[in-house]
């Protein structure tokens, strides 16, 4: 299997790049702020106790992730691979997901990060929130504290990776398909043996 992280910060282009490695590899997309807000528009216990907290731009607890993306990786155990997209956000999720998908007899092939300056992120959100009706893009303070949660308790992830070897750090700035071709790029030089 093909099972791929792709990082970044909030507004990265992780949900952007993801759509386009899912259609170029055949792997199945699993996006932990896709599945949230499908909770939150179902009105869920679960999606109503989240909104709560990814308005704030806040984390959702650990235990709710790693329970949604189980689930989703035993459907999907027989197909070709994963793009995890926006999971692991914690250092507590990446162990989890090793152990689901050692349970798998799988592994992580490589953890792919995108970088971008903070002002453009900044831009990218802003920007998407006159569209998207996102409540998390629309205040520049939501989108501050959301890049300071990174800072703080996601960007650690990356050591986590690097100490396995499967850290890859990838330009996010310039053409959506010039990017995917980077991504690319990385993906073949990490599944060369
Ligand atoms: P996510 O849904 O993961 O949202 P995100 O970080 O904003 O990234 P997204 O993928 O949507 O944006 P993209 O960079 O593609 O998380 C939302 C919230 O859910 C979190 O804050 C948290 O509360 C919660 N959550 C999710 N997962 C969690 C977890 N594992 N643990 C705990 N809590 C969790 O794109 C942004 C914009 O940039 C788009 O408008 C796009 O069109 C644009 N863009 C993309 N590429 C571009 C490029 N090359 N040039 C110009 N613009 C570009």
């Amino acid at each position: 299997m093909l099972n791929i992280v792709l990082f970044g910060p909030p507004g990265a282009g992780k949900g952007t790049q993801s759509q386009n490695l899912i259609e170029q590899y055949g792997l199945v997309h699993l996006s932990t702020g896709d599945i949230l807000r499908g909770e939150i528009k179902e009105g869920t216990d679960l999606g109503m106790k989240a909104k709560k907290l990814m308005d704030l731009g806040e984390l959702v607890p650990d235990e709710v992730v790693i329970g949604m993306i189980s689930h989703k990786i035993e459907l999907n155990k027989h197909g070709k691979g994963f793009v995890f997209d926006g999971f692991p956000r914690t250092q507590a999720q990446a162990k989890a997901l090793d152990v689901l998908l050692e349970l798998k007899g799988t592994e992580i092939t490589c953890m792919l990060a995108l970088e971008v300056p903070d002002e453009e992120l900044k831009a990218r959100l802003l920007e998407r929130g006159k569209s998207s009706g996102r409540p998390d893009d629309q205040n520049e303070e939501v989108i501050a504290n959301r890049v300071a949660v990174y800072q703080r308790d996601t960007a650690p992830v990356k050591e986590y990776y690097a100490g396995q070897s499967k850290y890859r750090a990838v330009n996010g700035l310039g053409d959506i398909g010039d990017i995917t071709a980077r991504l690319a790029e990385a993906i073949d030089a990490a599944t060369e043996v």
